[in-house]
């Protein structure tokens, strides 16, 4: 399971204020315990400032590749602050995110097409967002092969079919598992990612639907996941879950974290 540590966004207060105050220590603390807790590429989003978001985004990346090895996943909707991250970070970065919407689509193929990255790319398209399973299932098709003609690798493709709150449709959950499973089969390589914190969206107890879901995408092939990696709960869900579905051979990974107490929580 590739983990992608979701804390450094501006959209959580502490994060918001240490960035406005250019707290580099603040954000290097946050980066070292997400990598320290397993988290394979750090998540950095300035989104809510606007006109400074690339400005920020440039600062994040040196700060987090200041205290850590760890590569950034870039995450913003708009491709010039994508750019601006790319050009300090050093190593292979994942582009949070391409989709099919047609403005973003065409400025971040020619950074992708030919490189190393590894690209999220987001089931949406400028109809916006899709509901069933059969909508996702358009768009990764389109998306997934028209990223294939560019020259991207099928292997760095991380396919998004977008978690939505099960509080305002009762099927969106399924809808999204069914996504996931079908995209696995029909695309061999490719691999699935998500945030989970809309899905239980408007709800009381949102850690143990967050907590539950992850488990159900994984039984469906999801792997790789944008999550809180502090939650040692979700994290001990994950490692179970792996070696429940037979993706941990000799269940090495499970006995490794039992070992070391990373389990029993
Ligand atoms: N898909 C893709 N990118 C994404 C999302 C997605 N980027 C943004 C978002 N969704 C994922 N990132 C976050 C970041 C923070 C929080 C939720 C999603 C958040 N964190 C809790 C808090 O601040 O209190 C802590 C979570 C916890 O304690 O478990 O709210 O869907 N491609």
């Amino acid at each position: 399971m590739l983990i992608v540590g979701e804390l450094i966004n501006s959209s959580r207060k502490p994060i918001a204020e240490a960035i406005q105050a250019q707290d580099a220590e603040a954000i290097k603390k946050v980066a070292k315990e997400q990598y320290e807790a397993g988290a394979h590429y750090i998540d950095v989003n300035a989104g809510t400032f606007v006109g400074k978001e690339a400005e920020y985004m440039e600062w994040l990346v040196k700060t987090v590749q200041g205290a850590t090895d760890a590569p950034c996943c870039l995450d913003s909707p708009d491709p010039k602050v994508i750019e601006r991250g790319l050009a300090v970070h050093k190593g292979t970065a994942m582009i949070n995110s391409i989709s099919l919407e047609r403005e973003r689509f065409e400025a971040l193929v020619p950074i992708i097409s030919g490189t190393d990255l590894k690209v999220i790319a987001l089931c949406m398209s400028d109809e916006g967002m899709p509901e069933t399973k059969d909508q996702r299932m358009k768009i990764a098709d389109k998306l997934i092969n028209l990223l294939v003609q560019k020259n991207v690798k099928i292997e760095n493709i991380y396919v998004d079919p977008l978690v939505q709150p099960i509080s305002t449709n009762s099927i969106f959950g399924v809808e999204f598992l069914n996504a996931v499973e079908e995209i696995m089969e029909r695309f061999p390589g490719v691999h699935t990612i998500c945030g989970l914190s809309n899905v239980s969206y408007g709800l009381p107890m949102r850690k143990l639907l967050n907590q539950n879901f992850a488990v159900m995408a994984v039984a469906k092939g999801l792997d790789a996941l944008i999550i809180n990696p502090l939650d040692k709960r979700m994290m001990a869900n994950l490692i179970a879950a792996e070696a429940l579905v037979g993706r941990d051979q000799y269940c090495m990974n499970y006995l490794k974290a039992y070992r070391e107490n990373k389990l029993d929580v």
